[in-house]
């Protein structure tokens, strides 16, 4: 166990592993997973050590576009031993080690905090719902009319589970994952401002007919143009999971995809292509959509549109 710095009056003792896969996790003491650091799509990994003789030593993990992981460790041979234990592993997966030496307050004082990090996210989403009003879907923002902490804002990128946090969403949530896939068109992994304003734009004051195609993609996981039963309940059992309101059986959802396949006319079909899809959601007024957007989403503000879909 170490104890992993968060703030100026807020530590906590965590256990940190390397691995399974390319990433280092901290848990609670319960085993319970913090965090996940994904080394994936880096060549190394650059770490700080602090050398005051005086106070406890520490060590920070820069994380690129994400918060730092700071550590503090009772004697500098436990940190050493640590230190050890990473090489290896970063090695095991061909990654490269940078040790850059520091003092403590230099260290604290730059390092991008979580807190930090949250404030410069909230001022990315007051950008994203200024711009929002001030733009057609499709339309691009001119950089040369904008400050240079807006710059630094829209080269603020999101991950997975910052983007779960602005929906108000857990980061694992099948819906979640299908709607990061679908916002990250270049797909890198990360939610860049523009990709991110791109949704909003089009969720906020798009057509009815672009907001169909984004949930039909959602929907659709494997590609290959139509929905067939099994993704829709999984979407389903995803959005009602989010909802909270009353989970469903399987036998539930089964029951109320079959209805609605019913009620559409599409009785003997086993899969939706998207013109059937619109069919239904027109027949729905976007029921099936709004439950899981509405709720939690109104947070934000930012898909709160969606009882407008299909009407
Ligand atoms: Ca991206
Ligand atoms: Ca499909």
């Amino acid at each position: 166990m170490v104890r992993e710095w968060l703030h100026q009056n807020h530590k906590r003792l965590v256990k940190v592993k390397f691995g399974p896969e390319e990433a280092i996790y901290t848990t609670n003491r319960k085993g319970e997973k913090l965090r996940a650091v994904q080394m994936r799509n880096v060549e190394g990994m650059i770490i700080e050590i602090t050398q005051d003789s005086n106070t406890k030593p520490m060590l920070l993990i820069r994380v690129p576009r994400d918060h730092d992981l700071v550590l503090e460790f009772d004697s500098v041979p436990s940190r050493a031993k640590f230190i050890n234990k990473l090489e290896s592993f970063l090695r095991s997966i061909s990654k490269t080690l940078e040790i850059v030496t520091t003092l403590k307050d230099v260290m604290l004082n730059n390092a991008e905090t979580k807190e930090r990090r949250q404030k410069r996210l909230e001022h990315f989403f007051r950008e994203a719902y200024a711009l929002t009003f001030g733009l057609k879907p499709g339309e691009k923002r001119k950089l040369e009319d904008v400050s240079p902490d807006v710059i630094m804002v829209m080269r603020t990128s999101l991950s997975q589970s910052e983007f779960a946090g602005a929906l108000g969403m857990k980061g694992d949530a099948v819906f979640v994952k299908r709607m990061f896939n679908i916002v990250d068109k270049d797909g890198d992994g990360r939610i860049s401002f523009q990709e991110f304003l791109d949704t909003v734009v089009l969720f906020s004051k798009g057509k009815t007919e672009d907001k169909l195609r984004i949930i039909f993609d959602m929907c659709d996981h494997d590609r290959n143009g139509v929905i067939d039963k099994v993704e829709l309940s999984e979407m389903l059992r995803s959005l009602v999971d989010i909802a909270k309101t009353n989970s469903l059986s399987d036998g539930e959802v089964t029951e109320l995809i079959d209805g609605m396949f019913k009620t559409s006319g599409f009785d003997n079909k086993e899969f939706l292509t998207y013109d059937d899809f619109k069919l239904m959601m027109r027949e729905y007024k976007g029921d099936f959509v709004a439950i899981g957007l509405d709720c939690k989403g109104a947070k934000q503000n930012f898909l709160d549109t969606s009882t407008n879909v299909a009407r």
